[in-house]
């Protein structure tokens, strides 16, 4: 039997038992599929997130609480469940639904992007404004591993402490940005992140000492 029909706000999530919230996930990856196929579109990034997403609004409250996506490429389900199911065949077309988070499309999108890296900061600025006002809402940033090789993803990671008490963080880390992730940033990030988590140093992240220059042809000691 299938759920995805029945599913016309994300309050109609909290009727469903475990299972069938299975049941609906795979209906979601049916529907992302066909429309993909025909609009083009991202496709990886929002298989990726069926499961995700789904327990999103399953836990949280939009549009009291706020979901910040990271470049919001990775969308597609959270618009299916949240009123857009009918148009989603639309995604990506003139008039149609736009292919990120979209203030003016929907109350259940806070915030608008399309570039990599401005979750974390945005998020923050909302908690800021949050506990400012002494309001309850959520605030939650769901960010992939390419926003931890921007600038402002680490100027927010360096304010969120001081800045907030309450700031919820989502890393989707799938080891890959547009294209294999490069660079120290994005390998000292994950090291420093996994280590804090999970008491050991990934398998990725290797200290290296400085050259021997005494064992490198050509070197000269200053
Ligand atoms: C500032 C900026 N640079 C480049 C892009 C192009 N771009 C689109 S998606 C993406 C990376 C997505 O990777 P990640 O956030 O890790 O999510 P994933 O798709 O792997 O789930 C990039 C770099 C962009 N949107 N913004």
């Amino acid at each position: 039997m299938g759920y995805l029909e029945s599913i016309t706000t994300p309050r109609d999530l909290r009727d469903l038992t475990a299972d069938q919230l299975d049941v609906l996930a795979s209906e979601v990856r049916d529907r992302l599929v066909s429309v993909c196929s025909r609009t083009g579109g991202h496709l990886g990034p929002n298989l990726g997130v069926v499961e995700l997403t789904v327990a999103l609004h399953r836990v949280f409250r939009t549009p009291k609480d706020k979901f910040v996506w990271d470049v919001s490429h990775q969308v597609y389900v959270h618009k299916i469940l949240t009123g857009r199911k009918d148009r989603f065949h639309t995604i990506r077309t003139t008039g149609g639904l736009n292919g990120f988070a979209l203030r003016t499309e929907s109350e259940h999108d806070c915030y608008g992007a399309g570039h990599a890296g401005t979750a974390l900061s945005a998020a923050l600025g909302m908690c800021a404004a949050r506990d400012m006002r002494a309001s309850d809402e959520h605030v939650v940033a769901i960010f992939g591993d390419a926003a931890l090789t921007n600038g402002v993803s680490f100027e927010a990671l360096n304010n969120i402490a001081h800045t907030t008490k309450r700031f919820i963080g989502i890393l989707n880390d799938n080891e890959w940005s547009i294209a294999k992730n490069v660079g120290y940033s994005s390998e000292f990030a994950f090291a420093h992140a996994f280590k804090r988590q999970y008491g050991s140093s990934p398998g990725r992240f290797r200290h290296s000492p400085p050259p021997d220059p005494a064992s490198t042809p050509g070197a000269e000691q200053p």
